[in-house]
């Protein structure tokens, strides 16, 4: 009905150090959506198919060396060339769960010591997300589950500054989940979170940009 077609879809990104259970709670949450009957896909940053994800993946596992400044372009690169298609996913009412954003862009960058004004001005204008859910974790916790695999950033020293720096762009509005709960009790809170985030946005809730 007329209804149906002003609705769009949500704009959810989950963020947290690593082993902070986004991975799994990313598609748990898409089976609950369309459970409900609704529309989701599970998208994830950084996307690794890309020419430019293939670029990253490859520093990533170390296969190469790139300048911060470069690699901190080529994630907000990977982040742009899938903008228009998440507008038009999220227009014709596809709710999109998404596993790391700029946050993390922003986070792994300036806790290299890059500036943090300079880590965000190429995220400008992307899609802000109508919310942010941070899977929150201690690094030392995080770090005694299953161990971290062998790619850069998958150290716990490096992990402790990149918790100080999600701290840093915390604002009220991102939902703080405890990560150290059951997967089943974290899976509920955002069971919540996200269906009343997924209602606001059928009512006609508009799409924004990053930083505002
Ligand atoms: P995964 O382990 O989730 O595949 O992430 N990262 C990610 C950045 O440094 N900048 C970014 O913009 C994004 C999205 C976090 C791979 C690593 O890449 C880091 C962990
Ligand atoms: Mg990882």
């Amino acid at each position: 009905d007329d209804n149906n077609k002003e609705s769009r879809g949500a704009l959810v990104v989950l963020e947290g150090l690593d082993r902070s259970g986004k991975s799994s709670q990313c598609s748990r949450l898409v089976s609950y959506l369309e459970g409900q009957g609704l529309s989701a896909e599970l998208w994830r940053f950084p996307d690794r198919t890309t020419n430019v994800g293939q670029m990253i993946s490859a520093y990533l596992s170390n296969a190469s060396q790139l300048d911060d400044h470069t690699i901190h372009l080529l994630f907000s690169a990977n982040r742009w060339e899938k903008r228009s298609l998440m507008e038009t996913k999220l227009k014709s009412g596809i709710t999109l769960i998404v596993d790391r954003y700029s946050y993390s862009g922003v986070a792994f960058s300036s806790a290299k010591g890059l500036d943090i004004e300079w880590c965000k001005a190429p995220e400008i204008g992307l899609l802000a997300p109508d919310l942010v859910a941070y899977l929150d974790i201690s690094p030392d916790k995080a770090a005694k589950r299953g161990g971290y695999g062998d790619e850069r950033y998958e150290k716990l020293e490096f992990q402790k500054k990149v918790a100080e720096h999600y701290k840093v762009l915390h604002d009220a509005s991102w939902k703080v989940v405890d990560a150290c709960q059951t997967i089943e009790d974290v899976e509920k809170q955002l069971q919540e979170i996200v269906l009343s985030c997924v209602t606001e946005c059928q009512k006609g809730k508009a799409l924004s940009s990053l930083w505002s």
